[in-house]
């Protein structure tokens, strides 16, 4: 499986698809609720699927010459934006574990010390930019492509504030469809549960991958 397997499941003979969840829709209490966790996959997530799809659909009808050109500037958007939903979604639940996650190893650990200074200058520095988001978009851990540190970027909705080549390794979701049936607006709570539930296992493949793809 390769670093970015939760990502390239998510497209089939041609088509955006929506990859199935990593494990139950229970499997995350007492960080998720299984109804929240089950709308936000099969409804939120398979809609960002289904509009991706739809934009793609006009832009290869503009490219064909099937539909005018003054089409594709709105479809373009359309598609940053439904397409940012599929790939970050694909990655939140992959950064999500049914058992709590501990700490960081390996390279990643590495990484982050040299980056933060330490762990806990991660969970800061993570915990401020997420919570700060405003209103729907995303707090997302990744690869610098410039300077080779990682960072975190506060995204809004999900496809504003993204550094070009930025290699995401870990997305955590604060539209409030991610967390308002169990958090209400504790969006800090629900922050700081996430933060003990990240797959740092999988996180860490994902580093290795993407520096082994550099060389
Ligand atoms: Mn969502």
């Amino acid at each position: 499986m390769n670093c970015n397997h939760c990502l390239t499941s998510g497209f089939a003979d041609g088509h955006y698809v929506l990859p199935p969840l990593p494990y139950a829709p229970e499997a995350l209490e007492p960080v998720l609720d299984a109804p929240t966790v089950l709308l936000h996959h099969d409804k939120h997530h398979a809609a960002y699927v289904a509009g991706a799809n739809a934009a793609a659909e006009t832009l290869r009808r503009v490219a064909a010459g099937d539909l005018a050109a003054e089409a594709a500037p709105a479809a373009a958007q359309l598609l940053a934006f439904n397409l940012g939903g599929h790939i970050l979604h694909s990655l939140y639940w992959e950064s999500l574990s049914p058992a709590p996650g501990g700490t960081p190893g390996g390279a990643l650990a590495d990484a982050l010390n040299h980056s933060f200074g330490s762990y806990a200058g991660f969970e800061t520095t993570f915990r401020a930019i997420t919570l700060a988001v405003q209103g729907s978009g995303w707090g997302v851990l990744g690869v610098d492509p410039v300077s080779r540190r990682l960072c975190v970027l506060g995204v809004c909705r999900h496809q504003d504030v993204l550094l070009p080549g930025f290699a995401p390794l870990i997305a955590c979701d604060v539209w409030e469809h991610a967390y308002y049936l169990r958090y209400h607006n504790n969006r800090a709570g629900y922050i700081d549960t996430f933060l003990k539930h990240i797959d740092w296992k999988k996180a860490e493949k994902r580093l290795t991958h993407i520096c082994h793809d550099d060389e």
